[in-house]
C-alpha cells in the first residue's frame, strides 16, 4: 500500500490533483480540510472548534487533527494507496504521522510538494471564492492562510526531505500538465 502526502500552499491544487490521481489509481483519498468542513456542517463538537480557527484563517490544533487522524489510520487496510491532502500542516503533525505509520509497519512513501508563486495561489482561491462561497476565501483570510501556510507549515518540506521522500513539483499550469508531472513520480514509487 502506498501512502501519498499532497503538500503545498492553500490554492496549490492539493485537492484538485489528488482527484486526477484517484481517477487513474483508485488510491482511498483523505483530506484534512473536507472532514473538518463536514463536521462544521454537521455542528458537531468538533466542527465548532474547526470553524472557529477555519473562518480566521488559522490552523486547527495539532492535538485536534492528530486524534482525528490516528482514529482514520487505524482502520485502513485492503487498499491500493492512500492520498493525504492537507494533513500534515505543521512539523509536530508531520512527527505524528510518521510514527502512527511506523506503529502499523508502514511509512510515508511520497510526499508531492506542489509549488506555486504567490500571485497564482491568490488568484486561484478569490476565483474559487466567487463560485463555491467558502467562507475562508476572502482576500483577508486568504493572506492569513498564505502567512500561516509560511511560518507553520512550509518548514515540513525540510522535514521530509531529511528523510528522503520529498518531490517538488511545478504546480502551474493546467491541471493536466501539472498531473502528467506526477504521474511518473507514483509510477516509479510503484515499481
Ligand atoms: P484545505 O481544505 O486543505 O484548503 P486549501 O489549503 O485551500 O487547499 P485545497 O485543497 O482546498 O485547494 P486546492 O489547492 O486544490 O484546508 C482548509 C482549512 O482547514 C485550513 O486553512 C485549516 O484551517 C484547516 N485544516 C485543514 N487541514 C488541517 C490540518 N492538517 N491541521 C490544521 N488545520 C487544518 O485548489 C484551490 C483552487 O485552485 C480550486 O478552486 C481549484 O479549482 C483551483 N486550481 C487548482 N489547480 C489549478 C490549476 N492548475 N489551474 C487553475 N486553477 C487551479
Amino acid at each position: 500500500m502506498l501512502n501519498v502526502l499532497i503538500f503545498g500552499a492553500p490554492g496549490s491544487g492539493k485537492g484538485t490533483q489528488s482527484e486526477e490521481l484517484i481517477r487513474k489509481y483508485g488510491f482511498k483519498h483523505i483530506s484534512t480540510g473536507d472532514m473538518l468542513r463536514a463536521e462544521i456542517k454537521a455542528q458537531t463538537p468538533l466542527g465548532e472548534i474547526a470553524a472557529r480557527y477555519i473562518n480566521d484563517g488559522n490552523l486547527v490544533p495539532d492535538d485536534v487533527i492528530v486524534e482525528m487522524m490516528e482514529q482514520f489510520v487505524l482502520t485502513q487496510k485492503d487498499t491500493e494507496g492512500i492520498i493525504y491532502d492537507g494533513f500534515p500542516r505543521t512539523v509536530p503533525q508531520g512527527e505524528a504521522l510518521w510514527s502512527m505509520l511506523e506503529r502499523h509497519n508502514d511509512k510515508v512513501d511520497l510526499v508531492l510538494n506542489l509549488q506555486v508563486p504567490e500571485e497564482v495561489l491568490i488568484e486561484r482561491l478569490l476565483h474559487r471564492g466567487e463560485v463555491s462561497g467558502r467562507a475562508d476565501d476572502n482576500m483577508e483570510t486568504i493572506r492569513k492562510r498564505l502567512e500561516v501556510y509560511e511560518t507553520s507549515t512550509a518548514a515540513l518540506a525540510d522535514f521530509f526531505s531529511a528523510k528522503g521522500v520529498l518531490h517538488n513539483v511545478v504546480g502551474t499550469g493546467t491541471v493536466e500538465e501539472i498531473t502528467a508531472r506526477i504521474i511518473p513520480i507514483v509510477d516509479g514509487a510503484l515499481e
